[in-house]
């Protein structure tokens, strides 16, 4: 039966998809449940719906008995130029890879299971950062039901494995198989990333689901130091399936890792960009970042809410424009671009 969707709903379902603070999205999911046309059609929808504000409510309310209440929220806000989930089985080397490239504190072990809440960090590249998400491990047996709405706001996705353990052929299926059964999906396709094969991965549809999330993915094979074979890889693409762009390394000596946040940072078409005041000399402070195909009234945006509204023309200092050209807020910016925001 067709859904026949309102203009009231999908508004409210827009907004759900923007939104990245828990709270705002509990108002969305209440405010999509007030404006769905109640009918057969809708049935699997509503009861979605409900799911998913029963398990926002319950996230965001904290530990129901015994502990105190008001406790961890799940979900990260999402701070620096992207931010990428780090996903895997038991004791794969999450936390080791997300100690060694953010710096962090978070706890390793050498047995399963031993982290539990998200822990965020930061990957510097150049000038910018990526927000790295450790979380806990994904098993066959077990995942952490709040996991789903936490990769909400994520932008991408590390899988983690450990290459030199045999079992890692069993544990890919099964995390891939976990998180669909809640609409999550790893894809390879990366937006900086040439795929022919890509348009498989993408669901075609006029009422795209509201609760599917897909995350760009690489796979990453970690504990290269046990097992130096580089075949290895590639037997795991094919007794899996699995065909994410893949970066081998060792989150103990480190082989392998300098180039993380490049290729990060490459996949998702980051491009940043300068701010300048008018009549002022340019200082080179910290950039704003959009990505490839972003405009100068996406800039605006970040800059200020005021400033997207009120916006009437920049002048650009970059590749492909004349020193200080003047251009509309339909311009799309480059890497590296200086923007100087003129306002009504
Ligand atoms: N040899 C070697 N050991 C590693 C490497 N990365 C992690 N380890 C070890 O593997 C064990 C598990 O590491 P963790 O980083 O806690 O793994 P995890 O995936 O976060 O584990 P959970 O939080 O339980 O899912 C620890 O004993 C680490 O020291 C690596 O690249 N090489
Ligand atoms: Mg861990």
């Amino acid at each position: 039966m067709p859904a026949n969707l309102t203009a009231d709903y999908r508004k409210a379902e827009a907004a759900y998809r923007e939104a990245r603070d828990p709270a705002d999205r509990l108002a969305c999911l209440k405010e999509m449940l007030r404006t769905i046309p109640k009918h057969k059609g809708t049935d699997h929808l509503q009861a979605d719906i409900k799911t998913r504000i029963k398990e926002l409510t319950d996230d965001l309310s904290g530990p129901a008995k015994g502990a105190r209440r008001g406790g961890p929220v799940h979900a990260v806000r999402p701070e620096g130029a992207a931010q990428i989930a780090l996903l895997g089985p038991p004791n794969a080397g999450k936390s080791s890879l997300h100690a060694r490239l953010t710096g962090s504190k978070t706890d390793i072990g050498p047995y399963p299971l031993t982290t539990h809440e998200p822990v965020p960090g930061m990957l510097p590249f150049e000038d910018t950062h990526l927000q790295l998400v450790d979380l806990p491990p994904i098993s066959a047996d077990f995942m952490e039901p709040w996991i789903v709405n936490s990769l909400q706001p994520a932008d991408g996705a590390l899988l983690i494995v450990d290459i030199s353990d045999p079992e890692c052929v069993d544990q890919v299926p099964a995390l891939l198989e976990q998180l669909a059964s809640k609409k999550v999906y790893l894809v390879h396709r990366w937006p900086g990333i040439d795929d022919p094969a890509a348009a498989a991965d993408t669901e075609d549809d006029e009422n795209p689901d509201p609760f599917r999330i897909e995350l760009p993915t690489f796979l990453v094979a970690n504990k290269s130091d046990l097992d130096p074979d580089p075949d290895d890889v590639r037997i795991l693409e094919e007794l899996t399936g699995v065909n994410y762009p893949s970066i081998v390394c060792s989150a103990q000596t480190g082989d392998g890792c300098d180039d993380i946040g490049q290729r990060l940072h490459r996949a998702l078409q980051i491009v940043r960009v300068y701010t300048k005041s008018p009549g002022k000399p340019f200082q080179r402070d910290k950039p704003f970042t959009v990505r490839r195909g972003d405009t100068i009234h996406d800039v605006a945006r970040l800059v200020h809410k005021d400033f997207a509204r009120g916006l009437r023309f920049a002048r650009v200092w970059g590749e492909g424009v004349f020193d200080g050209q003047q251009v509309g807020p339909d311009h799309v910016v480059s890497d590296g671009e200086i923007v100087e925001l003129h306002l009504k």
